[in-house]
C-alpha cells in the first residue's frame, strides 16, 4: 500500500501516474483541507474536490478546480442579491457542496463524506482528509493583513507579501481516521509535487502526522514542485521564502529535512542531485513536468523503484 501526501492539482496530476503503475486500490492519499472553507453556507474542500474530479475525468481541463461542461446560473442568480462572486461556485460543483454540508449537518466525519464522494464520482483509491477538524489555512501579510488562503490566493490573487503561514485550528485538531494506520503501515511514503507550504506543511502540521510520517518503517520520497527554481503551478515560490526556504528543488528538499529518505529533482535540476545526496537524502533527477498521464507514470515508477532502493527503515 502507498500513502501519499496531496495537495490538490500537482498532486492529482502525480496520482493519476501512480494509479497507472500500481492498482488505485493500494494507494491511499492523505490529503490537505486546509484550503477549505464555507462559503454561502456550504462546505468546500478544493484539494479533495480537485483530485475526484481529476482522477474520475471531469475536472475542468484549463482551470484544473471545479468542474468541466459547467454554468454558472446559481452564482449570476447569487450576484442579484449583492454577493461578490470572487469565489464562484458551478452549478454542478455545488451538488458536492450541498451534498458534502447535507451530510456534516447529519454529524458524519469529513472522512465518511469524502468516502461517499469518492465512490460517487467512482475513484478506486481512497482519500483520506488530513483531519475531520476545522483547520484553516491563514495568510499573514507582510502590510499586517490576516487572510484566509483562498482570501489570498483568489481575491487578492496571491499579490500581497507574506510574512508568516500558519494553519490556524492545528492545536486542536487530530488526524483523521486511519491516516496515521496508513502511513504506519505504508510499503512508501510519497509526497506529492504540491506545494510545500500551503499543502504538505499544512498536512504535516496536524499533531501527530509528521510524527507518524517519521516513525513509519516506509521510505519516505518526496518529488520537487520546483524545477529550474520556478514553480510549475500556483504560488510556492511567494511563500517558501516566508518559512525561510529557497525557492529551489534543493531548497524543498532542505525544507522538508529529515522527513525525507529520497528525493526526485527534475531533469533540468540535475546540478542538485549531488547536493542533496550529501545531507544524505537519495536523490535521483526524471522529467517531472507531468504533462500528459505517460510522464506521471514514469515518474510514480521512479519514486516507487527509489523507495525500493531505499527499502524499509531497520
Ligand atoms: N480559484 C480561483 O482562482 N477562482 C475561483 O473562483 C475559484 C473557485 C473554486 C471553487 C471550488 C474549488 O474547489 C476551487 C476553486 N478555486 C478557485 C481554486 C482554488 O483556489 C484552488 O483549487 C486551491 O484552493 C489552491 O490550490
Amino acid at each position: 500500500m502507498y500513502a501519499v501526501l496531496a495537495g490538490g492539482v500537482g498532486a492529482a496530476r502525480f496520482l493519476r501516474g501512480l494509479t497507472a503503475v500500481v492498482p488505485p486500490e493500494e494507494v491511499v492519499a492523505v490529503v490537505n483541507v486546509g484550503d477549505d472553507l464555507d462559503r454561502f453556507g456550504l462546505r468546500v474542500c478544493p484539494d479533495l474536490d480537485s483530485i475526484t474530479y481529476w482522477l474520475s475525468g471531469v475536472v475542468h481541463p484549463e482551470q484544473q478546480w471545479g468542474r468541466a461542461d459547467e454554468s454558472f446560473t446559481v452564482a449570476t442568480e447569487l450576484e442579484r442579491f449583492g454577493h461578490d462572486p470572487w469565489f464562484t461556485l458551478g452549478d454542478r460543483d455545488l451538488a458536492t457542496h450541498l451534498h458534502r454540508t447535507m451530510r456534516l449537518h447529519e454529524g458524519a466525519p469529513l472522512s465518511a463524506v469524502t468516502d461517499e464522494v469518492g465512490r460517487a464520482f467512482g475513484l478506486e483509491l481512497r482519500l483520506l482528509p488530513a483531519t475531520d477538524d476545522r483547520v484553516e489555512t491563514r495568510i499573514v501579510t507582510q502590510d499586517g493583513r490576516d487572510l484566509h488562503f483562498q482570501e489570498y490566493w483568489v481575491r487578492e490573487r496571491g499579490a500581497p507579501d507574506v510574512a508568516q503561514v500558519r494553519l490556524a485550528g492545528a492545536e486542536h485538531a487530530r488526524p483523521a481516521p486511519w491516516v496515521v494506520e496508513t502511513l504506519l503501515a505504508a510499503d512508501a511514503i510519497l509526497v506529492a509535487p504540491s506545494n510545500p507550504v500551503v499543502s504538505i506543511d499544512t498536512i504535516l502540521d496536524v499533531p501527530g502526522i509528521r510524527e507518524a510520517v517519521g516513525q513509519s518503517p516506509a521510505p519516505v520520497v518526496g518529488v520537487s514542485p520546483i524545477i529550474g527554481g520556478e514553480v510549475v503551478r500556483g504560488m510556492a515560490h511567494r511563500l517558501l521564502p516566508a518559512v525561510g526556504a529557497e525557492v529551489s528543488a534543493r531548497g524543498v528538499a532542505a525544507h522538508y529535512g529529515e522527513l525525507l529518505d529520497g528525493w526526485v529533482v527534475d531533469e533540468r535540476d540535475e546540478d542538485a542531485v549531488d547536493d542533496v545526496a550529501a545531507t544524505g537524502v537519495r536523490c535521483v533527477a526524471t522529467d517531472t513536468l507531468m504533462d500528459d498521464r505517460e510522464v506521471a507514470a514514469q515518474l510514480a515508477r521512479s519514486c516507487l523503484r527509489l523507495a525500493a532502493e531505499i527499502g524499509p527503515a531497520a
